[in-house]
């Protein structure tokens, strides 16, 4: 065998096999009951697929959104793979899924998938995905704001431990004005112009919900014109107590930069875009706060070069993931190279980002097999230069890029 064929064989093998930490996801653990999304009519009516559909369809917002959810799925359906091919890779997605679960993809039959999937029992079908996949561990998006989320970390709920949790803080640092109420209403003794016990009392409530929900990092979301340093509520919250506040519980803060929320609001979820963000911004948090650590991810495919850079200033910096609009094939490949090419191995290269559960099939089946070419290519290279690599470190290395190094970098041991 060629020494060409055989890297193949062992990435091929490596990269099928390596167990997943999946950093960054929107699934719940099923305690939390509805919110953990699953099944057919909601794989159709993800918002990947409804912003497809609605470039078709010529019906008002309004009227689409008033159907229920299995009329909107049948209308995805029929307009994205019945009317059209389904090319995206958003919908290549749900025919990996369904195969992935051992359905017909070719018989096109949306009853018999609905009956499928209405076969299942919830607590015994998570488990099965979860082999299918290959995953260890999810980390949600736990919002402490949200109305539906909120009671029941409150009803003191029993979380998988497969899921854990990860506290976000859009609603605290990006919408001040209305976060600030709430805070009062919960007791914490906080001012609209952050005068007094304000950032102590925020502080209060960052700690107590990372101890509640036994959070691994923060996270937030931001908009292209993300500054820092920058004279606003949100810039004296991160300075002032969430940077303190994740130094001293020893979690990461994750920054997700570029994007625009409600470019289009009647498309709703549908409707966030991107843009282009200032890596300037993360560079002067990474110099400025040595003792914190910050994963980081950027929506626009503009960004990823310079990020890669300050990644290779700043070892407080993390790079992962390819984001949404970035999670598609091309992207992943170049950024993915990109990325090895300038760091190495010191990055987390993809999360799912799943909003439902059996999306965790086809974004990971995807995900391995175009980091796997990218791997293959890096190491026929060293090949080429004369570098002979064993099956132990090119398992070793792809268990880093599939969770070790996310552990690694929260400093804990693997915890599911
Ligand atoms: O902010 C986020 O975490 C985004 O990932 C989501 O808001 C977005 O809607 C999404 O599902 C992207 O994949
Ligand atoms: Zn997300």
């Amino acid at each position: 065998m060629s020494a060409d064929t055989e890297i193949v064989r062992l990435v091929r093998s490596a990269v099928e096999e390596t167990r997943i930490t999946d950093i960054h996801t929107h699934l719940y653990s099923p305690g939390f009951g509805g919110l953990l999304l699953w099944g057919i009519d909601e794989l159709l009516t993800y918002h990947y697929l409804v912003a497809e559909a609605r470039r078709w369809l010529d019906i008002p917002d309004d009227e689409f959104w008033r159907l229920d959810k299995r009329k909107q799925a049948d209308l995805v359906w029929q307009t994205l793979f019945v009317e059209h091919s389904p090319l995206s890779e958003a919908c290549r997605g749900v025919l990996t899924t369904l195969r992935g679960l051992g359905l017909d993809v070719a018989s096109r039959n949306l009853a018999e998938y609905r009956a499928f999937f209405e076969r299942q029992e919830l607590e015994e079908y998570v488990g099965r995905v979860f082999d299918l996949v290959g995953l260890d561990c999810t980390v949600m998006t736990n919002d402490p704001f949200d109305d539906l989320e909120r009671p029941v970390w409150l009803s003191g709920l029993k979380r998988d431990p497969r899921f854990r949790a990860a506290l976000r803080l859009d609603a605290l640092l990006n919408a001040w004005e209305t976060a600030a109420p709430r805070l009062r209403s919960w007791r914490f003794e906080v001012a609209d112009d952050f005068r007094g016990r304000t950032p102590a009392e925020v502080r209060r409530f960052l700690s107590e919900w990372i101890e509640k929900m036994g959070a691994l990092y923060m996270a937030v979301s931001l908009p292209p014109t993300f500054a820092f340093p920058e004279a606003s509520a949100r810039g004296r919250l991160i300075e002032e107590c969430v940077l303190p506040v994740a130094a001293k519980k020893a979690v990461p803060l994750a920054l997700m930069v570029g994007v625009k929320r409600g470019v289009n609001p009647a498309l709703r979820l549908a409707g966030d875009g991107a843009g282009r963000a200032d890596v300037e911004a993360v560079e002067n948090l990474c110099r400025r706060f040595p003792d914190n650590r910050f994963l980081v991810t950027m929506l626009s495919r503009e960004n990823q070069h310079e990020l890669c850079v300050a990644a290779r200033k700043f070892r407080n910096l993390m790079v992962f993931g390819c984001w949404w609009f970035l999670n598609s094939p091309s992207l992943i490949r170049e950024t993915t190279r990109m990325r090895l090419e300038l760091l190495g191995g010191s990055v987390i290269p993809q999360h799912s980002d799943s909003r439902v559960l059996e999306q965790v099939i086809y974004k990971w089946a995807h995900g391995r097999t175009t980091i796997g070419e990218v791997l293959i290519e890096k190491y026929s290279d060293l090949a080429a230069a004369g570098w002979t690599v064993s099956e132990g470190e090119i398992r070793r290395d792809i268990a880093g890029l599939f969770g070790g190094n996310f552990w690694s970098f929260l400093g804990s041991a693997p915890g599911f």
